[in-house]
């Protein structure tokens, strides 16, 4: 019998990941983590546990103790809150991972999935349609650790046999939980702002084109990768993955027919810098060869999907307070 651990379950991808896992493997084989006690609320459905993943021994207890045969270790600190404080980023980021290689390596896992993503590419890199095997020199705190963890993982399936899988995530867009310290995040807020009847101030310039993706398609993509057979999966660092791209101004063009007063004002902060750096379209051709990879969402039907759905979660979790 499988049994799920979920680290950093209360983030924007695990909210959403941890309650379609128990969907797959059922609401006893699942046990969501994180840092903040205050996140067990957010998962009456199934386990919950306080997990620092910083803390090896904890982790280690943790995977003795409840018999953990597949973790996803989503905890991290994302790349605008890294820029501001690089070197604890890198400890977070990186030795979290370490520790859960070595412990998938000494309890034999049968799977760990460890989310990468585009911030592994750099300015150097194309910036259309990045290929998987593109220069990557990142010049960000983030970026330099989801690299770095890259090349853990594809050292660790080869020297242990650890089958740890990754992918490179693009934005992620999600309504289900606010964003947390991502550059990406100002295409979740914005639609708090719209819904709210308020302007948005857009802290990237208007024509900063960005690889993105609903979260919907990044459970889809997490699951297919984690089911695939271990003979399908040809990449063992991250895979490349995407669904569509979009602008700042794009995405307000997309929302303004359901708020035809909906304004926008664009300030770029710090936040621009690292945008400038990565690519604006990713080639995803190994994802889609190797284990038949193809979102289901443009920008369009995310949209209309938040715009129908947001509305009524954000009543639902009021009538949880
Ligand atoms: C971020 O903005 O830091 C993340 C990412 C693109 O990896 N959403």
């Amino acid at each position: 019998m499988e049994k799920v651990l979920v680290t950093g379950a209360a983030g924007q991808l695990g909210t959403e990941l941890t309650q379609q896992l128990t969907e797959v493997y059922g609401t006893e084989a699942v046990i969501a983590s994180d840092i903040n006690p205050k996140a067990k609320a957010t998962f009456p459905y199934c386990r919950f546990v306080v997990l620092d993943v910083m803390d090896r021994e904890r982790l280690r207890k943790c995977i003795k103790e409840e018999n953990v045969t597949q973790v996803y270790h989503l905890a991290a600190v994302l790349s605008a809150s890294a820029e501001k404080k690089p070197l604890l980023s890198w400890r977070v980021n990186m030795d979290s991972l370490l520790h859960l290689l070595e412990l998938a390596r000494e309890f034999n896992l049968n799977k760990l999935f460890w989310p990468s993503s585009i911030a592994v590419f750099g300015p150097d890199s194309p910036k259309i349609q990045t290929p998987q095997q593109a220069a990557k020199e990142p010049v960000t705190a983030y970026g330099i650790a989801k690299l770095a963890g890259e090349r853990w993982c594809a050292y660790y399936h080869q020297q242990y046999g650890v089958d740890v899988r990754s992918l490179r995530f693009p934005g992620l867009i999600g309504y289900k939980a606010l964003p947390g310290g991502g550059t990406t995040d100002y295409a979740v807020a914005i639609f708090h702002q719209a819904l709210a009847g308020k302007s948005f101030r857009s802290f990237l310039r208007k024509d900063t084109r960005l690889p993105m993706m609903y979260m919907p398609d990044a459970i889809k993509a997490s699951l297919a990768l984690m089911q695939a057979p271990k003979d399908r999966i040809s990449i063992r660092s991250s895979y490349n993955l995407a669904a569509m791209s979009f602008s700042p101004e794009e995405l307000y063009q997309g929302i303004l027919p359901y708020f035809p007063e909906f304004n926008i004002t664009y300030e770029p902060d710090y936040r621009q810098t690292i945008a400038d750096g990565w690519p604006q379209s990713i080639d995803d051709l190994e994802a889609r060869r190797d284990w038949d990879w193809s979102p289901d969402y443009e920008l369009p039907a995310m949209i209309q999907e938040i715009l129908q759905e947001l509305p009524k979660w954000i009543q639902h979790k009021k009538s949880d307070l």
